[in-house]
């Protein structure tokens, strides 16, 4: 077989990413309402504001606009980590950042698998925030043995998810039926179990060691935990989540609303109390609950340069220095204050955090401007030509995860009001050893398209001499 007859990796990744949402819907009610809410919230804004419908008609496909951004999963092993690297290759997504989320009392380490072109992005921009479980925060040594005896048992993947992917890797690709077979397999390792595959005491007992360790330990597979769609108005759709019966979380994660949004917002409802049989002596089945599966949304900005999200995070210190926003949401409207005082020391014009080095922009030559106003003989500077219109720029999205507003939704989910410590221990050689191989560095990787543009500058804008 040639390549040609392959079925691209976009759209291995678009079926994929479609066949979650409908599984999840089914699985979880409440997520097609707030699928509803997104949808009729983007409508609004799109039809109150024609400007930005404009804005988006250029780079967008207006009709997809409320689709699933990202969903998030949580592995117990290595193992399952690599052959998650290995699947996800298959839909065109690869590991990008690495979040050390113990810091924030989770006991996990975390990559985003995400397509990483801006042609695979606009194509299907799917991403799956995965998490390894790291068994070495267990203080309790019995217990960490339990659990890691428990996780070594299972099998996520099914024989022909396994095979498929194999093939897909050898042959450089899948054909249209293998692509689809693959999809159908990959959704059973997604899938929720109502029966869990431990005790309902061992249960508890890992659920007082964390309760996240509970949700990745008890399980036959890491369910899907949230999907998350895209929002353009973030908190339009927090005000009205009350009104159709959905809870949201107290507070949006990240900035505060702003003019020229940066990096992500994102909010969630609640997770719900599920039915759950745990496996007890004897093969009985003892009736319990599980607390894990909930809905998201997002929004996002401009990326940030390392200077600018060293901003960030010192503002977003400072606010929560003010106010912790506390869970249950008593003192929501005092963070949200904080966090809007806190920000005023970030520019909120695309100039200015372009000119300050603190966003990443895209540069794009206007087409039609007169060359006569540009002197062949001179060389200019990008300030130079973006000042007299010859050059435009834009802000280049956001596309990752910030590890703040990743353990905000955590804590929310968990219900922890007295959060487990854990030592702050980043280990992203251990997490990329696990992984099979290094992850993108995400700086490096927005720099480097904000660079590419402005090579292209440089080309188009032939024979005037752009200088750095
Ligand atoms: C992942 C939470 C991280 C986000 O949007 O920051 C995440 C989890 O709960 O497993 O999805
Ligand atoms: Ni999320």
């Amino acid at each position: 077989m040639n390549s040609a007859t392959f079925t691209s990796t976009d759209v291995i990744r678009g079926s994929f990413s479609t066949a979650m949402s409908a599984m999840y819907r089914t699985e979880v009610p409440a997520y097609g309402t707030l699928l509803e809410l997104v949808a009729q919230v983007n409508d609004d804004t799109l039809a109150a504001s024609p400007k930005l419908r404009h804005r988006l008609e250029q780079t967008e496909t207006l009709d997809r606009i409320s689709e699933e951004r990202h969903g998030a999963i949580r592995v117990g092993t290595p193992a399952e980590l690599a052959m998650l690297r290995r699947a996800f290759a298959v839909m065109g997504m690869y590991p990008v950042g690495y979040y050390d989320l113990s810091e924030a009392g989770v006991p996990v380490h975390s990559t985003a698998f995400r397509p990483v072109g801006d042609e695979a992005l606009k194509i299907n921009p799917f991403r799956v925030f995965t998490s390894l479980l790291r068994l070495d925060l267990i203080d309790d040594g019995a217990l960490r043995e339990e659990a890691r005896k428990t996780l070594a048992a299972r099998q996520i993947f099914t024989d022909k998810a396994i095979l498929l992917i194999e093939k897909a890797e050898a042959a450089g690709g899948l054909d249209a039926a293998d692509a689809a077979l693959l999809v159908k397999e990959i959704l059973e390792t997604f899938r929720w179990h109502d029966q869990a595959s431990v005790s309902s005491d061992l249960y508890r007992r890992l659920h007082d060691a964390h309760r996240l360790i509970a949700d990745v330990v008890s399980f036959k597979g890491p369910h899907i935990n949230h999907l998350t769609p895209r929002t353009l108005d973030i908190d339009a759709v927090q005000k009205l989540m009350p009104a159709h019966g959905i809870a949201p979380k107290a507070v949006i994660e990240g900035p505060p609303t702003r003019e020229c949004p940066i990096l992500l917002r994102q909010t969630s409802f609640k997770a719900l109390e599920e039915a759950v049989s745990f496996r007890d002596e004897e093969g009985t089945w003892a009736k319990g609950s599980h607390t894990a599966r909930f809905g998201e949304i997002e929004q996002r900005g401009v990326a940030l340069t390392p200077k600018g999200r060293a901003l960030y995070d010192r503002l977003l210190a400072q606010a929560r220095e003010v106010v912790r926003p506390a869970p249950d949401g008593s003192n929501a409207a005092a963070y949200i204050a904080a966090l809007s005082e806190a920000f005023k020391a970030f520019p909120d014009d695309w100039n200015t955090i372009r000119q300050q080095g603190l966003g990443y922009f895209r540069y794009t030559p206007v087409e039609g401007f007169p060359r006569a106003a540009l002197s062949a003989r001179e060389p200019a500077s990008l300030e130079t030509l973006v000042a007299m219109g010859a050059v435009v720029f834009d802000p280049i999205v956001y596309e990752d995860f910030l590890p703040v507003s990743a353990a905000g939704i955590f804590q929310s989910n968990l219900g922890d009001n007295g959060a487990q410590k854990f030592a702050a221990s980043p280990s992203q050689q251990e997490f990329e050893a696990h992984l099979g191989m290094p992850v993108l560095d995400e700086f490096a990787h927005y720099e480097g398209l904000e660079k590419a543009s402005i090579a292209r500058c440089r080309r188009d804008l032939q024979p005037v001499a752009l200088v750095d």
